[in-house]
């Protein structure tokens, strides 16, 4: 039988500039869905390019002194590489200057014109070229883009309309049809609102020629809107009316389109345009149009000027791809716009990935070596601990799967977290090192094998996620590299769902940290002076493409952004800042006096998943005995520090008024660890 088949597609990204992490962010949701659905067993198309004929990409290049071409070669190599870092898996990479795409373009503009869907007719209005949009007198606001707020041009000229008008009663019929059409639902009430129901107007589909640019066919005078031009990608890219069988085929396997996949501002393109264009082509509409949220800094814009802009490159050279890409899928709400912070990726490396997911592999490792030979020890019997587990496992991955099928990466990721915490948690009830003293070898073997068998599972899940790490984990548990590449059974998706089916008896591979602890402090100075000395290599570099203008999304969110409280006033604090905050349950294992400090006690809190040593200024108001066994709430993520020599990871919370003090804890039982918020 044949596979089913997916096609998933980034927008084309406009080659004016480098990309920053925004643009990172967009293809590293679309590459985890495709690579994902090819786990899975699907047939899967991913197409990537840019949308080289824009006006905007042409003064970028004249502002530049390159001639237009010449620069955009430039960018796009630097993107290409990007992607490769990045380990972005597309299959085709399509450029919008390539004949393959231009001849097809020009192909469907003559069809739509023989058919009377496209006529010659004058524009007289308003055209924002950072946004390569046209606007009525009407949609303006302030005089400005509605979209982007910038300035906009007078444009009077001959030009060839697309008769919308002709298409928006079916298009609307195909809304209410096909409710999954439009992700999120929300943005499906703003083009029924703001754009169909009003009354759809006909789109100008051409620009006077400048020298750059698709030549509408048989007038010279113009070249054909931008916007035409890039949707068609989609379909210019598979062979559309190429009239090569070979990839004409590709057309027929793949399209329609299972995800568009973009930010929110080109849904309106994507869910209007282009559904009208591929109706008036006798095509079947795309499947999904799914717009995500934008990346935002904490000051707002991004702007070279400010020394804000992330450049990918930086954070892969410095963390590696897959940490930038745990951080982008795990951190930011999908759908929702997220606050880029150094401190925030920081937190994320040092405690999922360092802590939780490095540490458990590491420890287990440690121990097969010391009690194992090296060896991958055989599985024991389960008992009701392991059954337990693998419940638990059963349950996570099908998590990761209905949280992927609605594009909640973050979600999938905390539920493959639920198996690496648990893992760590496993050792600690198992102590191997007591089984060891006590001579249970066979328990012993059985406890490592299963904790190096769920290393296996985790790293199955993560695959489509961080592509680079779960071949460093297969490695490291003494799987040959080569049977993970061909999917052997052990590594297969199904098999993540099933505890015992690592091979025993091969060697593990020497102990090797997949993340590195960092410290944050000195990270953040490093990083910010790294980020300031790029906008100074940008503005003096001769013949350097001259910085971007921000991108536009990041410039509303600076519109947007809150005033600063007045001073004495207390201050509100976004859902986004208390969420920096990472309180966890503890239980104080044992307390100690420190000595020649009578308000401060030693305290060694287990949080399931680790140890810690937490000083705190309680003395004068609880026992160390009293405080043994006692469930605490801790701030897990502060900054180390010393007091009276003792280091001190995290601060304990308590109520205190006057000369009172109770300590915070919660009601009832509750897994250590777990997460209060
Ligand atoms: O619009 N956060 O290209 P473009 C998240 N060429 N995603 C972001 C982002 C941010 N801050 N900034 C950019 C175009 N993006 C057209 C598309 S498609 C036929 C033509 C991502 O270079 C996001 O996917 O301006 C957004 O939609 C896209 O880059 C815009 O890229």
């Amino acid at each position: 039988m044949d596979k089913s088949t997916y096609y998933i597609t980034t927008p084309i990204f406009y080659p004016n500039d480098r990309l920053h992490i925004g643009h990172a962010y967009s293809a590293t949701v679309t590459d985890t869905l495709a690579r994902y659905k090819r786990l899975r067993g699907f047939d899967v198309r991913f197409l990537t390019g840019t949308d080289e004929n824009a006006q905007k990409v042409q003064r970028k290049a004249q502002e530049a002194g390159k001639e237009t071409l010449q620069f955009v070669d430039e960018i796009v190599a630097s993107i290409q590489s990007l992607w490769r870092r990045l380990g972005i898996s597309y299959d085709d990479y399509i450029r919008t200057t390539e004949p393959r795409h231009q001849e097809i373009v020009q192909k469907i503009f003559t069809k739509l014109q023989d058919q009377g869907d496209i006529y010659l007719g004058e524009y007289e209005g308003w055209y924002c070229t950072p946004d390569e949009s046209y606007w009525t007198e009407r949609q303006l606001v302030d005089g400005k883009c509605p979209d982007c707020g910038r300035e906009v041009e007078r444009v009077r000229e001959k030009s060839y309309f697309f008769r919308m008008s002709r298409y928006a009663d079916r298009l609307i019929a195909h809304y209410q049809e096909h409710p999954e059409f439009i992700v999120p639902e929300s943005r499906k009430n703003e083009m029924l609102q703001n754009f169909l129901l009003p009354g759809l107007e006909d789109l100008c589909v051409s620009r006077a020629a400048a020298g750059w640019g698709i030549e509408v066919p048989g007038d010279p005078q113009r070249v054909i809107y931008v916007w035409l031009d890039a949707l068609t990608n989609y379909i210019t890219a598979l062979g559309y009316l190429s009239g090569d069988s070979a990839r004409e085929a590709l057309m027929a396997r793949y399209w329609p389109a299972d995800v568009h996949m973009m930010a929110k501002e080109i849904v309106r393109f994507h869910a209007i345009y282009w559904p009208i264009i591929l109706m008036a082509l006798d095509l079947p509409l795309p499947k999904q149009v799914v717009g995500h949220g934008w990346l935002l800094m904490k000051d707002g814009k991004m702007s070279k000027s400010k020394g804000n802009v992330v450049d990918p490159n930086l954070l892969i050279d410095r963390y590696s791809a897959d940490a930038l890409r745990y951080f982008l899928l795990r951190d930011i709400a999908f759908g929702q716009d997220g606050v880029f912070t150094l401190e925030s990726m920081m937190e994320r490396l040092n405690y999922d990935l360092a802590n939780d997911l490095g540490n458990l592999l590491h420890r287990t490792l440690s121990m097969v070596e010391r009690f194992c030979g090296g060896q991958v020890p055989a599985p024991g019997p389960h008992t009701d601990v392991e059954e337990r587990f693998s419940t638990l496992i059963v349950d996570a991955v099908t998590q990761v799967e209905l949280a992927l099928d609605r594009y909640d990466f973050s979600g999938a990721l905390a539920a493959i977290w639920t198996i690496v915490r648990r893992g760590n948690q496993y050792i600690d009830e198992m102590a191997p090192w007591a089984l060891n003293k006590a001579g249970q070898t066979e328990r012993l073997g059985a406890v490592l094998y299963n904790t190096l068998d769920v290393m296996r599972i985790v790293g199955i899940l993560l695959e489509p996620f961080m592509p680079h790490t779960p071949a460093r984990i297969f490695a490291q548990l003494g799987l040959d590299v080569s049977v993970a590449d061909r999917r052997s059974a052990e590594l297969s998706w199904a098999a993540a769902r099933e505890m015992g089916r690592l091979p025993s008896g091969q060697a593990t591979q020497k102990v090797e940290p997949l993340f590195m602890r960092l410290d944050v402090e000195k990270e953040i100075a490093e990083l910010e002076a790294l980020l300031a000395g790029e906008v100074g290599k940008g503005e003096v570099g001769k013949g350097e493409a001259k910085s971007a203008p921000p991108a536009k999304s990041l410039e509303v969110a600076a519109a947007e952004s809150p005033k600063a409280e007045p001073e004495g006033v207390t201050t509100l604090i976004g859902i986004e800042d208390f969420a920096k905050v990472e309180l966890r349950v503890a239980r104080v294992i044992e307390a100690q006096k420190i000595e020649k400090a009578d308000k401060l006690l030693k305290l060694q809190l287990d949080l399931g998943y680790e140890r810690r040593q937490v000083v705190s200024g309680i003395a004068k108001f609880y026992t160390p005995e009293e405080l043994a066994g006692q469930l605490v709430i801790l701030v897990a993520n502060l900054k180390p520090v010393k007091l009276r020599g003792e280091a001190s990871h995290g601060m304990i919370l308590a109520a205190s008024v006057g000369d009172q003090l109770r300590l915070a804890t919660v009601a009832g039982d509750i897994e250590l660890g777990a997460v209060v918020k």
